[in-house]
């Protein structure tokens, strides 16, 4: 039924903007319980699942988990179509059940599909692959199901800062885009053309291969102390980028996720002893 899906889609973009903890664009998290970080998931159901189990919200009161990248992955339809809009209404549920403790934080994929831009993954073009699935699912009213998904991630947060100074973004603007890039789009009201080429939201999606010392000044920036990101492409699950910063993902068998104690700080070398593999999670 088109209506229910479109009803889910916008209570999940009343829920991502009424979240207690978001102040304008970032959602701040207090320095009590924990969190539960997930890297890219494109599509891959499993992981969401092994995410939800390891966080059990329902008994720790005080844990949180920030999502991103859900969408562009995952199963096809016959034709070669992406599903991953599945996952992404499932994702929404559990948001709605949790609204003030589950977070999503945009990515890449979610500007694209905004601005409906092109975005690879291996050798498709995934906003097509998208579309047509959902073409195909909802023949009478697609136009306004796409509508609807992109007003969502457009109402995504763009990042969740912790008050002991780890930062949790998708990216951050690559090298030489790290002086202008402007900070002010965290705490003014988002415009569809933040997410389009070079948007700060479009930006800070993107960035690869950081520097040494463009992660230090970002860190000065952002004023923020470990940065924990998705994006980049990682064949064990996460690895140590930098100094500072912990990169994670979650869309294939070896994926992993990583829990901070928000009561201390920590630096990278710490938290890399605390990923989780989450093979080890049933
Ligand atoms: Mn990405």
């Amino acid at each position: 039924m088109p209506q229910t899906t479109i009803d889910l889609l916008n209570k999940g973009i009343t829920a991502n903007q009424t979240d207690r903890f978001r102040r304008g664009n970032v959602v701040r998290l207090p320095s009590e319980g924990s969190v539960v970080i997930g890297g890219d998931i494109h599509g891959h159901r499993r992981n969401f699942e092994r995410l939800v189990a390891y966080a059990d919200l329902a008994g720790h009161p005080d844990r949180h988990i920030v999502l991103q990248e859900i969408i562009h992955g995952g199963p096809e339809d016959d034709t070669g179509g992406c599903l991953s809009y599945q996952l992404l209404f499932d994702v929404i549920r559990y948001k709605l059940s949790e609204p003030d403790r589950v977070h999503l934080v945009m990515g890449n994929h979610d500007t694209a599909c905004i601005s409906g831009s092109d975005v690879m993954k291996n050798g498709k073009e995934m906003n097509r692959a998208m579309s047509s699935a959902l073409d195909r699912e909802f023949p009478h009213a697609s136009r306004e199901v796409k509508l609807a998904i992109r007003q969502f991630l457009f109402s995504q947060p763009l990042a969740v800062r912790c008050a002991n100074r780890v930062w949790i973004s998708h990216s951050l603007p690559a090298d030489r885009f790290v002086e202008l890039f402007d900070t002010a789009v965290f705490d003014r009201e988002l415009r569809p053309e933040d997410c389009e080429k070079p948007g700060s939201a479009y930006l800070l999606t993107w960035g690869r291969r950081h520097s040494q010392a463009a992660l230090d000044r970002l860190a000065q920036r952002l004023d923020a102390d470990l940065f924990v990101l998705g994006h980049q492409a990682q064949t064990d699950g996460w690895c140590q980028a930098g100094e500072n910063l912990i990169i994670l993902a979650c869309d294939h068998n070896h994926g992993c996720l990583v829990e901070v104690d928000l009561t201390r700080p920590w630096t990278a070398k710490e938290l890399a002893d605390h990923i989780v593999t989450l093979a080890s999670i049933h």
